[in-house]
């Protein structure tokens, strides 16, 4: 890794999670903990505000540091510490992914979009800096993504190459952007559940499936720990949406930092519009169970990870 020893010391002046230790395991502790110490990671990484052109850095950095849950590098650093690792390996992946995940958020509230007055709480970006400065500081995050993880030289079961490949897929024209191309094309249309299940994959797990495969590959973990990785993150990260859209119709704007009831507005399918809230709370939780059955194999390693699935299905905004 090119990361100086000040930074590396800077991205872990964490209480560290000792997996082997009986105390009961505190996630608001770790989120805490884990958000300030990725906060101060990024504030390193991203151009300060004075930087020239300082419109663009305050813009990145305004949404950047609006108040999001964290809940990808969580994510990434849990997968580390499961598979073993040293977490300050996994903050420069835990940072990439926050930045891609911001860099979404600040384009789908765009007019040309889902054309949202509020994010995190806060007005949202083109509000603030106008639609041009907001597409730009979006652009801008996902470079910055891409810039951080450059940084990072690999492990001997995961090149450099594949640390940017696996990256750039989560982000690109067959997940990301597809979830949301299809959402967008979905719109007023009666979707099937599976055709919601192929947004759902695309435009929310295969970022946070992403984020929990880098935090492995940073502990150079084992295929078989990747492969569990893979299927613990992706049913998490379906759990995650479907959560997302009960809260949608059953949480109040100003609970969710954001426009509630926008998915109705906009006429879009969501589990709650095709099968009803409680058979989608069950879903949530089926995926969620399914989630914590692929752990098995980290014998009691995976802690955080178990914690999260937990917090992220019973999460209130
Ligand atoms: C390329 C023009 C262009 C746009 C890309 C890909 C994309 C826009 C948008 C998809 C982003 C999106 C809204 C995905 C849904 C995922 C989701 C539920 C995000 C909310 O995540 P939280 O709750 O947010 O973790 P915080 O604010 O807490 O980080």
């Amino acid at each position: 890794m090119s990361f100086s020893l000040k930074q590396r010391r800077m991205f872990v002046k964490t209480n560290h999670l000792n997996s082997r230790s009986q105390e009961p395991f505190q996630l608001q502790d770790y989120l805490a903990s884990r958000t300030a110490a990725v906060n101060r990671a990024l504030a390193e990484f991203l151009p300060t505000a004075t930087v020239k052109p300082g419109t663009i850095h305050r813009a990145m950095r305004y949404s950047l540091f609006a108040g999001g849950k964290r809940i990808r590098p969580a994510l990434c650093l849990a997968a580390a510490a499961a598979c073993g690792g040293d977490e300050a390996d996994a903050y420069p992946l835990a940072c990439a992914v926050e930045c891609i995940h911001t860099y979404s958020l600040v384009h789908d509230d765009l007019p040309a979009m889902d054309n949202d007055d509020y994010r995190r709480g806060k007005l949202t970006n083109h509000k603030v800096f106008g639609e041009g400065v907001a597409v730009l500081a979006g652009d801008a995050l996902l470079t910055q993504a891409f810039e951080i993880a450059a940084k990072c030289e690999g492990w001997p079961r995961y090149s450099h190459q594949t640390i940017i490949l696996e990256l750039a897929r989560a982000a690109g024209s067959l997940q990301l952007i597809a979830g949301q191309v299809a959402d967008l094309e979905g719109e007023g249309k009666r979707l099937s559940a599976g055709q919601l299940r192929y947004i759902h994959e695309r435009k929310t797990s295969a970022l946070l499936c992403c984020s929990v495969r880098l935090g492995g590959m940073s502990a150079n973990c084992t295929p078989a720990q990747l492969k569990a990785l893979t299927a613990f993150g992706y049913n998490v990260g379906l759990a995650f949406q479907v959560i997302d859209d009960i809260l949608d119709v059953t949480q109040t704007s100003e609970k969710l930092g954001k426009t509630a009831g926008k998915d109705t507005k906009a006429q879009k399918a969501t589990y709650p519009s095709i099968v009803g809230l409680e058979q989608s709370r069950k879903i949530a939780a089926q995926l969620t169970r399914r989630a914590f059955s692929s752990l098995k194999s980290f014998k009691g390693k995976a802690v955080a990870l178990e914690a999260l699935a937990e917090f992220l299905l019973r999460r209130d905004r």
